[in-house]
């Protein structure tokens, strides 16, 4: 008989997980047990800053208080209905997304990928049914070191190896232009495209920013030639960025947009694709649909997230904390740091490789009480809970240039 769960130490859960779980991750060593706020404590006590806050699904920190009311409270009524019959939550949910993102339409999904697949299956209904491209000739155009989810089709048009190796076949209809690059855009975009689908800032690739205008561009170019431009927002939207959209620090509005892991507050998945009536019009009943998409405890949830973001108070937090991250990264430029972007509470941050790589940087800043996540090599993706305070930046910083001297 194993020692219960509840007994066993860090060590021997990491240990224990070998045999049974799948190995799609490559963990740093620590097992979170509890956490709130900006703070996590593993299985011994020890207690680290959350530098990655689930990939930006912990905008609102760990276990928010008004979140965690809003999920008690719809725990205690009801969780489930499916959408065969109405619940008492999801209009206003649906209401209160639309108004906070200026588009009409909401189509509520779970995760990330399945609000990227279903934008994909709208955006070419709407071009056969509304522009008029033939049948299963319309195509999409992303970027490449996209990063949008690893479903089949997603994965086929991923540029990342390590993403596609072994998952072939592949759904065909998708074209690959450089990311930043209006020019290879103009040529690729033709009378068959019915979207262009990007990330306003692209995350996995290690928090790429734009030029100024070419989100600006985009738009202009999608709306010229008649097809949409499709925003996944679901890692940059929802404050991370010091604006409720990343969109908006060109105050450029999508046709479609994605939204996901905030959205659910860090408790249930959530994700949204958010649209002009024109587009998510043609959708009919039956033609799409979700187990739980929409379910009345997401959906109580999400209207809780939508309220703290009508305030304000996030995005400004993040934009003014931002200054801090910058002058903070800056500050490290020649001392480990080669370079860094960032925008708001996010920052991608190019180490040294002679100082490391970016998983022994985390497993270094692990030792000093920090976590963050490496994406590719030797950058380190910086993205805290929006609650997170100067002091503790200041000292996420400050773990940062000791582990780097
Ligand atoms: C992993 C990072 C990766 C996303 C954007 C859609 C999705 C994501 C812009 C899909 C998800 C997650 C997936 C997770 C690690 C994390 C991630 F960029 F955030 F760091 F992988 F690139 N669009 N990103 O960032 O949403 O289906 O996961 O809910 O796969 O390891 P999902």
């Amino acid at each position: 008989m194993t020692a219960p769960v509840t007994t066993r130490s860090s060590a021997d859960l990491i240990r224990a997980e070998e045999p049974v779980l799948a190995h799609n991750y490559h963990p740093l060593p620590v097992v979170v047990a509890r956490a709130e706020g900006t703070w996590v404590e593993d299985v011994e006590g020890r207690r680290y800053l959350d530098m990655l806050a689930g990939y930006s699904a912990l905008n609102f920190g760990h276990r928010n208080p008004a979140l965690i009311e809003a999920a008690h409270r719809q725990l205690d009524r009801l969780t489930l209905t499916s959408r065969a019959f109405h619940n008492d939550k999801l209009a206003e949910f649906a209401e209160r997304l639309a108004r906070l993102t200026g588009l009409d339409m909401v189509l509520p999904m779970n995760t990330g990928a399945e609000a990227v697949e279903s934008g994909i299956k709208v955006a070419r209904k709407w071009a056969y049914e509304v522009k008029g491209v033939p049948a299963d000739q319309a195509t999409i155009v992303v970027a490449a070191e996209n990063f949008h989810g690893r479903t089949t089709t997603i994965v086929s048009f991923s540029t990342d190896e390590t993403a596609r190796q072994g998952f072939g076949p592949f759904t065909p209809g998708f074209r690959i232009v450089p990311y930043n690059d209006l020019a290879a855009l103009e040529a690729a975009v033709d009378e068959t495209t019915a979207a262009v689908l990007l990330e306003p800032i692209q995350g996995e690739a290690g928090v790429l920013i734009p030029d100024d205008g070419y989100l600006t561009g985009v738009r202009e170019l999608t709306r010229r030639k008649g097809c949409l431009f499709i925003a996944d927002e679901i890692q940059s939207g929802l404050g991370r960025t010091g604006r409720t959209l990343a969109v908006e620090h060109e105050a450029v509005v999508p046709d479609v947009l994605l939204l996901g892991k905030a959205l659910g507050g860090g408790i249930v998945p959530v994700s949204a694709v958010v649209a002009r009536r024109d587009v998510l019009g043609v959708l009919r009943p039956g033609e799409h649909g979700s187990t739980f998409g929409g379910n009345p405890l997401a959906a109580a949830v999400g209207t809780a997230v939508v309220e703290l973001l009508e305030t304000g108070e996030f995005q400004r937090r993040a934009a003014e904390l931002g200054v801090v991250l910058r002058g903070g990264l800056a500050a490290l430029l020649g001392k480990g740091v080669v370079g860094f972007r960032a925008r708001g509470l996010w920052a991608g941050v190019d180490i040294d490789p002679t100082a490391g790589t970016g998983r022994e940087i985390g497993e270094r800043l692990l030792r000093e009480g920090v976590l963050v996540k490496d994406t590719h090599g030797s950058t380190i993706r910086l993205a805290p809970p929006l609650t997170i305070t100067p002091d503790e930046l200041t000292g996420a910083l400050g773990a940062l240039e000791k582990v780097l001297a």
